[in-house]
């Protein structure tokens, strides 16, 4: 597939707009949303209330700074009902995300909730390339998590077949792929790359199979992992950001034009990025912690959410006729900042090493612990099939060079294991890169 501009654009009146139109558009519904929380949701009024804001205040979109933030504590602390604006008859389908640690959070949409979801889908399976007779195969889970039934819905609205495979059963992934003419997979990163594997093993050909699109979302893709998995599957892949608590998947989705950044859904998300420690806006294309306000909820409206997840935003014109703000894909979010020995480091810079390293693949493995006292960092990696070998001294030629790479980026030495190809156990759905087993 080509990358190029005249592939059908979902809703050219809006994503296609001037950005002061764009911004006129949003200044509207954010009015509507203000006095649909104000007179639904027994969460907000009253927190409105005390700092003396009522609807008829929000004049322009810089008056959102005036309202308070919203952070996850506030979902744990009204579990699981608290902060639904509509009467629960009016509710028709939960959704939940388990998080870390304690109570999952619980989200709920009306019927108006799930046709707004179902635009948002459509529009970024669009930027992926996905076209009305697609054949498109779920490999997200059923359940409480947004990613299996969010997609599907967008995906039948589209005209799409949607072949509701679920997470797991890698074989009858591929025997679907190959029986059923599927042209679109639906999937982790993570996942996705494993289907690649066992077909491979299997002797699965994808040079000529239908597939024709990796439509990936719900953790990280680093640019590696999806250059290897376009590359090994002879496909086109994109990147779909999303999260329970404004909607699901649907926030952003990446077109094929502007690779590696993701187009926002500004019809249906109003965003900002701010400094994670102070809270204040960082400037345009600076790195910072993104906070989406839902500018059409009506079940679970929820005001300036806070991510948690980092990245930067531009309002450039994309070259596939968008002018829709695009974000950096993410790479981490403020809480997988791993302290080491009082330095500060992300998993991604891990992975921006590996990149570089081709003998290594980039799937990976982080544990940490402090049983001798000190803080360890072990980095289990699988060396790529074409240069593994039982020679150890060629093993230890790649393990020295490993350690001195990420030296040079992380400023400590990590211990470094180099497993066979395919020795890191495999997920069906988010892969967890890191275990911290400090205490
Ligand atoms: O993961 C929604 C989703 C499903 C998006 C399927 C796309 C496709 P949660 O389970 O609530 O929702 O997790 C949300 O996952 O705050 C990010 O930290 C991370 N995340 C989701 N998509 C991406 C992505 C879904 N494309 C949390 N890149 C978010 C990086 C992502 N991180």
């Amino acid at each position: 597939m080509s990358a190029s501009s005249d592939m059908p654009i979902f809703n050219p009146a809006f994503e296609t707009a001037s950005r002061e139109q764009i911004r006129a558009r949003q200044l509207e519904l954010l009015k509507e949303q203000i006095q649909w929380i104000w007179d639904h949701s027994a969460y907000y009024r009253p927190k409105l209330e005390a700092i003396g804001f009522e609807p008829g205040d929000l004049k322009s979109l810089d008056d959102l700074v005036r309202l308070p933030f919203t952070d996850k504590s506030a979902l744990r602390d009204t579990y699981p009902y608290g902060m639904f604006a509509v009467p629960m008859e009016q509710v028709i389908r939960l959704h939940a995300s388990s998080g870390t640690t304690g109570k999952p959070i619980v989200v709920g949409y009306n019927q108006h909730d799930i046709e707004e979801w179902r635009l948002c889908i459509e529009s970024v399976m669009q930027m992926a390339g996905v076209v009305p007779g697609d054949r498109v195969q779920m490999a997200f889970g059923y359940g409480m998590f947004t990613g299996g039934f969010g997609l599907h819905y967008g995906a039948e609205g589209l005209g799409c077949m949607i072949i509701p495979a679920g997470a797991g059963n890698t074989e009858r992934h591929l025997m679907q792929i190959a029986d059923y003419g599927t042209t679109v997979l639906v999937a982790t990163p993570s996942y996705a790359m494993h289907i690649c594997e066992v077909g491979e093993q299997q002797g699965f050909d994808w040079a000529s199979s239908t597939l024709r699109v990796g439509l990936f979302g719900g953790e990280p893709c680093p640019p590696a992992l999806k250059a290897e998995i376009e590359s090994r599957m002879h496909i086109f892949c994109t990147d779909n950001y999303g999260l329970t608590e404004v909607m699901g998947p649907g926030v952003s989705g990446e077109c094929l034009v502007s690779r590696n950044q993701q187009h926002i859904n500004e019809d249906h998300f109003f965003w900002e990025v701010v400094d994670p420690q102070t809270g204040e806006p960082v400037g345009e294309g600076e790195i910072g912690e993104l906070v989406l306000t839902p500018l059409q909820k009506q079940a679970f409206p929820v005001l300036r959410y806070r991510t948690h997840d980092l990245t930067r935003v531009t309002t450039e014109p994309c070259g596939c006729g968008r002018s829709t703000a695009r974000m950096d894909k993410i790479r981490s979010r403020t809480d997988d900042m791993l302290i080491i020995r009082g330095t500060n480091f992300f998993p991604s810079q891990v992975e921006d090493v590996l990149a570089q390293i081709e003998e290594v693949s980039p799937i990976y493995r982080i544990e940490v612990d402090n049983e001798t006292g000190l803080d360890r960092v072990t980095l289990t990696l699988e060396l790529e099939n074409e240069v593994f070998t039982d020679d150890w001294r060629e093993i230890e030629k790649y393990r020295k060079m490993i350690i001195r790479r990420l030296h040079d980026v992380l400023q400590f030495n990590v211990v470094l294991k180099l497993v066979n190809p395919g020795q890191i156990e495999r997920t069906t759905g988010k892969a967890k890169h890191v275990l911290d087993h400090r205490r």
